[in-house]
């Protein structure tokens, strides 16, 4: 089995020291060690223990930025999952409520080949790859997070979308139990996003199960979720149990709670405002003075053609 859940360790067995060598065999085995990465923040990990398993037979992916990596801390313990509350220190502290294993995902809509699958099954095909993304949130902050995923890209060819398939439509779990956060009605749950059909299939789109090179901690939206490091964090849903192709433009949870403020597209602009701030800088996680943001996240050289000709004030 490629993913085991991280309740399968006994808690005895995972000690800072082991995680520590671990990740240092982990940086070794991806060539990263080499290009000076152990010695950046992700040495020191205070919370080491708390950490999920650790993945196997992770290959390094294409993509890679060189700067700095947020520490594992930040990325584990300042979240948006609204299923766990609407403070970004509330879903570290309360995602242990979700059960991720088992966990089936539906595959339906226009393709040729509908079907719930095991997670595990869902994975399987794929060889799990490292990519390091910069990230930025709607609010204003930013990380760089060395991510595990497959490209979505190969995982959705392998349901034959039909010529009438436009769009991907994407939907997280709904149980009020297993997620408190949907008592409240601060979103209309199920959590909802979508891409474009070509957003879908572009190399850098990826759905990841894990981070720093373990399972993905429940917070960060375990088993499975979405990462468009180009477009703001909201398009990144996570905890998936269905993944649609549609010939419709699907409207996402937030364009459907305030469509003058999250539009379909959400490419990081920095020239687009939100109507209630700036969205010129950003601070990334644990720097001090904020830094500019950059078009597309700064990877418009590999994405821009997808938005040639089109208006990005009108289709912010
Ligand atoms: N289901 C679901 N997915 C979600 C969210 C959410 O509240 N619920 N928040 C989004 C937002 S606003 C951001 S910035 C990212 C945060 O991901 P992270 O906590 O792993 O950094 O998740 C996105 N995916
Ligand atoms: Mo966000």
């Amino acid at each position: 089995m490629l993913i085991r859940p991280a309740t399968e360790i006994p808690s005895s067995e995972i000690t800072d020291e082991r995680v520590y060598v671990r990740r240092r065999e982990f940086l070794q085995a991806c060539g990263l060690a080499a290009v000076g990465l152990a010695a950046s923040p992700i040495a020191v990990n205070a919370q080491a223990a708390a950490r999920p398993r650790k993945l196997e037979n992770v290959a390094r992916g294409p993509f890679g930025t060189t700067e700095a990596l947020t520490p594992y801390e930040n990325v584990a313990t300042y979240n948006n999952f609204y299923e766990f509350g609407t403070d970004k220190s509330s879903p570290a502290m309360t995602a242990g409520s979700l059960k991720t294993r088992p966990w089936t995902v539906k595959v339906d809509g226009e393709c040729d080949r509908p079907a719930d699958y095991d997670i595990d099954d869902f994975i399987k095909p794929h060889t799990l790859e490292e990519r390091v993304y910069r990230m930025r949130c709607v609010e204003g902050w930013s990380m760089v997070i060395p991510w595990v995923g497959i490209p979505l890209g190969d995982v959705l060819k392998r349901f034959e979308p039909t010529s009438r398939a436009k769009f991907v439509e994407f939907t997280t779990l709904r149980d009020t139990r297993q997620m408190p956060g949907q008592r409240s009605s601060v979103l209309d749950w199920p959590y909802v996003e979508g891409l474009r059909l070509d957003e879908a299939m572009h190399p850098l789109t990826i759905l990841a199960v894990g981070l720093y090179g373990a399972v993905l901690p429940n917070q960060n939206g375990a088993p499975l979720r979405l990462v468009v490091p180009w477009k703001y964090g909201f398009k990144g849903i996570k905890s998936i149990v269905r993944i649609r192709f549609v010939d419709r433009q699907p409207v996402g949870a937030w364009e459907r709670q305030s469509s003058s403020e999250y539009g379909f597209y959400s490419n990081v602009n920095p020239q687009v405002d939100h109507p209630r701030w700036s969205q010129a800088s950003e601070r990334r996680l644990g720097e001090f003075f904020k830094r500019k943001t950059l078009m597309f996240n700064g990877y418009g050289d590999q994405v821009a053609g997808m938005y040639a000709g089109m208006d990005l004030r009108k289709n912010f």
